[in-house]
């Protein structure tokens, strides 16, 4: 049995269920026990982390140590490649989503709702973004992975380009999109996991966004 403590809004928990879906794996999901940042979650799940995971009673908790893991105990449809070398360039591209595009988006939380919006801030953030988005487009420049297969390093950046577009649209953040940045993001959004994942997610995105509007 497979569980998943998840919030619907976050961008890390639709980043693991892309790989779920595509993996084909059955799980459920559940909101954390007694709410997000409780003590009873935190008896659960020590790091209070989401999304986090248990399966036949082992949990663990952030999303990437739960894909490998998944990757590990679910390996029929590989999202990881087989040779060393590129199993190493799968994780740097991850690593670059996880620890600087991301934060990167996460930055401009304060400043979404319409009583909180700082111009300036979102500026700033918009030209931090450009820059992550830049340092992908040189990493795709040379990107050996085959670009015909969904790998577990894909799932987050198919979410958080989302979320950069939407607020394009709903909170004046201006960003440079790089072309190879464009066209690998219709590529991921051509596999129907991902575009399956997308439509799934949009009324927890859209609800999110309401406090952007004035
Ligand atoms: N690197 C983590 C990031 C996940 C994350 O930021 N989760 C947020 C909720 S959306 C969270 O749990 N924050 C509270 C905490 O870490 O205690 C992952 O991949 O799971």
């Amino acid at each position: 049995m497979l569980t998943i403590y998840a919030v619907p809004v976050s961008v890390y928990n639709a980043k693991l269920r892309i790989l779920l879906r595509h993996k084909g794996i059955a799980y459920e999901e559940l909101p954390p026990p007694g709410g997000y940042g409780s003590a009873e979650y935190k008896a659960i799940v020590p790091s209070g982390n989401l999304p986090a995971m248990i399966h036949d009673s082992f949990m663990l908790a952030d999303s990437e140590a739960i894909a490998e893991y998944l990757e590990d105990a679910f390996p029929d449809v590989p999202m990881l490649p087989g040779e060393m070398q590129l199993r190493a360039k799968a994780r740097e591209k991850s690593r670059l989503h996880d620890t600087r595009l991301e934060p990167a988006v996460r930055g401009l939380y304060p400043y979404v709702a319409h009583e909180t919006r700082d111009i300036n801030a979102v500026k700033r953030q918009g030209e931090a973004i450009t820059k992550s988005l830049d340092a992908l487009a040189l990493l795709l420049a040379s990107d050996p992975l085959d670009p015909n297969t969904l790998w577990m390093c894909d799932c987050g950046f198919a979410v958080t380009f989302a979320w950069i577009k939407a607020f394009e649209a709903t909170i004046g953040l201006k960003v440079t999109w790089p072309e190879a940045v464009l066209s690998y993001d219709a590529r991921l959004r051509s596999h129907p996991e991902v575009a399956k994942e997308l439509i799934a997610y949009k009324p927890a995105m859209d609800s999110y966004l309401e406090k952007a509007k004035p």
